[in-house]
């Protein structure tokens, strides 16, 4: 709307402020908001940092000022200190996503190492489509004193430094060289960051001598904003061809993946499951987007799924994914799929995952696409005998699941026992963190989700690490969730430092550290295609035969936790590890329940397979028997076109 003071005054005229881009940028963020079902809710929920020559007197002196001396009505905005700035971005990650990607943290690093750290999270964030503002030093624009310390100096180009690197892993990416470049760019990473089908990592690289620069800023640029997160419906057309298909199935199956929970949508998938009787397998990031009690759950599908979703998934004629960007695991590696015309209708609010596997494309958020088609479907209800099958199915997985998870009696219990343990013990309302290693697939396969916000797990780039630094994202987003973290060993080694920074911030959390020396996820994939666990296990070397088959690894993971600040139970065994977690649920203060596992399993029965290559000529007997049965599985993989 043009107001009278638009008409009237010459834009030299209008209010500015004196202000640094570091100032300025924080002050812009501050005023940034969402709103998506009108609630509206500030987008920044906090920076988190760690300072060097690189941003200390931009950002940094613009959050002391807001911290120490704010103007009157200013928000402050939380700072959170983090000890590693890999670590940092998980936090926002696990923030962002607890929060349904409505508000984000800003991540500030300086120049060079502490920027690159933050390189991998990046990645992880733009592939499992979750919002980061990531504020990345750069080296002076000006370039006056060159080279600084930590300065790439690429001989080809002035204009590159590492800082580059976060291009190919950022939704949005610019360099703010002037000030005023910030005025266009500003408000351009806030559409990426709210945009569902667009967001990921955004990257403004802000070099030293900028962040600090002071200029005059319209005073308009700091009004109070709100970005209205879209729920785009289906166009009719679309959903009418989508309907049409779905209608001439035999044999469907509703594929839901995360965006079925970020949007909110878990009802909307329910009434559709209830009024067709279709079933609904999920993949790691949609586990409770249906709950698991529901007749038409089938579990997990694709290559760490159960084998009442992969039974059904074989034979399905069409594959309704839902908010799915179907990953390798997913498809089992483009097997899981075997009706020889198998069709896909894809619902997704990005266009890139609504067109794969040739899919009748449904471009649209998933709350306001499934209550659309249920009623399209109007009538619609699957064969007697398909729903015969899903209630056999699921009897069958559950009988199994079962069994694995009661106490099996080994001198070590095996994680699935703890798993099924822990199943019991969370709330509703608790959230369970887990990326890598074994876990996931033995928790996708296992869990029985009741909620769509129960289950996290970082799946997209399964990232070692991930696990306790999100966890204090989640529960800040979340405080009054007892807040789970599930890491192995080795996931913990990678990262550990930030419960410091959780033990610092009087968060509390739970983490349940599975010690079985090593890598048993890796281990098997090894043994699997014929490498023979070689390297995976961690041991220290051998003197006699010079290889890491030593001894144990004297590693004492129960004394590192607890230098760091963290309450340690250790736990023998299940009833033990009942009791740990008590104690610990019972604690205000964040405690680690170390228990020693079996890496050798069991694990949940494979019903599916992953596209992992063999090396095609190779001495070892074992690696020529692997080729074999891999070149056998591969003849399954198809194309979907
Ligand atoms: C950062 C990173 N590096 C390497 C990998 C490859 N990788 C996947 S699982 C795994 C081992 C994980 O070990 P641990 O956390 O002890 O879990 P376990 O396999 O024993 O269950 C490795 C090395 C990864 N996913 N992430
Ligand atoms: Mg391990």
């Amino acid at each position: 709307m043009t107001t009278p003071d638009a008409v009237t005054t010459p834009e030299a005229e209008r209010p500015t402020v004196r202000l640094t881009v570091g100032q300025a940028l924080l002050r812009f963020l501050a005023n940034q908001h969402t709103e998506r079902d009108g609630v509206e809710r500030p987008l920044l929920a906090g920076v988190m940092g760690i300072f060097g020559h690189g941003n200390v007197a931009g950002l940094g002196q613009a959050l002391a000022e807001n911290h120490l001396d704010p103007e009157p009505g200013e928000r402050t905005v939380p700072y959170y200190l983090a000890r590693n700035e890999q670590a940092m971005v998980h936090t926002a990650v696990g923030y962002a996503r607890t929060a349904d990607r409505l508000q984000v943290m800003a991540c500030t690093a300086s120049i060079g190492p502490g920027s690159t750290n933050m390189v991998t999270p990046a990645a992880l964030a733009t592939i499992d489509r979750i919002p980061v503002l990531l504020l990345p030093s750069d080296t002076f624009a000006t370039r006056a004193p060159d080279p600084v310390l930590q300065q790439l100096e690429d001989p080809r180009s002035p204009d590159v430094s590492v800082n580059d690197a976060f291009r190919p892993v950022s939704r949005y990416w610019d360099r703010i060289n002037r000030p005023e470049q910030l005025i266009a760019s500003a408000p351009a990473a806030m559409r990426v960051l709210t945009d569902p089908a667009e967001t990921g990592a955004v990257t403004l690289c802000l070099p030293q001598d900028v962040q600090a620069e002071a200029y005059d800023w319209p005073v308009a640029f700091f009004r109070h904003r709100v970005w209205h997160v879209a729920r785009p419906v289906p166009e009719p057309a679309a959903l009418a061809r989508a309907a049409e298909v779905i209608r001439s199935a035999r044999r469907p199956l509703v594929v839901a993946g995360g965006g079925v929970v970020y949007s909110g949508a878990a009802e909307e998938l329910r009434a559709l499951a209830t009024a067709t009787g279709i079933p609904v397998a999920d993949t790691q990031a949609g586990k409770g987007a249906i709950d698991h009690d529901h007749p038409c759950s089938v579990g997990g599908v694709g290559a760490t799924g159960s084998a009442a979703a992969n039974a059904l998934a074989a034979e399905a004629d069409v594959v309704i994914g839902v908010g799915t960007r179907y990953t390798d695991f997913t498809t089992a590696s483009r097997t899981a799929f075997r009706h020889p015309d198998v069709r896909f209708v894809n619902i997704n609010v990005a266009a890139f995952d609504a067109a794969k596997h040739s899919a009748e494309m449904v471009v649209a958020d998933a709350r306001a696409a499934l209550p659309a088609l249920t009623e399209a479907l109007g009538g619609y209800r699957v064969p007697e005998a398909l729903a015969a099958e899903v209630a056999e199915v699921r009897a069958g997985w559950d009988d199994v699941t079962r069994a694995l998870v009661a106490p099996q009696g080994g001198a070590l219990p095996a994680q699935v026992e703890v798993f099924g343990a822990l199943n019991d013990l969370l709330g509703d309302d608790d959230i369970v963190i887990n990326a890598a290693g074994s876990m996931p697939g033995d928790l996708q396969a296992l869990w029985r989700a009741r909620t769509p916000s129960q289950y996290h797990l970082e799946y997209g780039y399964s990232c070692m690490g991930y696990e306790i630094p999100a966890a204090m994202g989640a529960k800040l987003a979340a405080p009054d969730s007892e807040v789970v973290a599930i890491v192995g060993d080795g996931g913990y080694l990678m990262l550990p430092q930030e419960l410091a920074t959780i033990v610092a911030e009087n968060l509390k959390i739970i983490v349940v550290l599975l010690q079985n020396h090593g890598f048993a996820s890796i281990g098997a994939l090894s043994e699997s295609r014929g490498s023979q666990r070689f390297g995976t296990s961690y041991r220290t070397r051998n003197a006699s035969t010079g290889m890491l088959d030593g001894g144990p690894d004297p590693v004492d993971l129960v004394a590192n936790a607890r230098s760091l600040g963290a309450d340690v139970i250790e736990a023998a065994g299940i009833d033990d590890f009942r009791a740990a977690y008590a104690r610990a649920a019972a604690s205000e203060r964040t405690t680690v329940i170390h228990i020693e596992t079996d890496p050798q399993g069991p694990n949940p029965p494979e019903s599916s397979w992953w596209d992992v290559p063999v090396a095609q000529t190779a001495r070892l007997a074992s690696t020529r028997d692997a080729h074999q049965r891999y070149v056998e599985a591969k003849r399954a993989q198809r194309p979907y076109l």
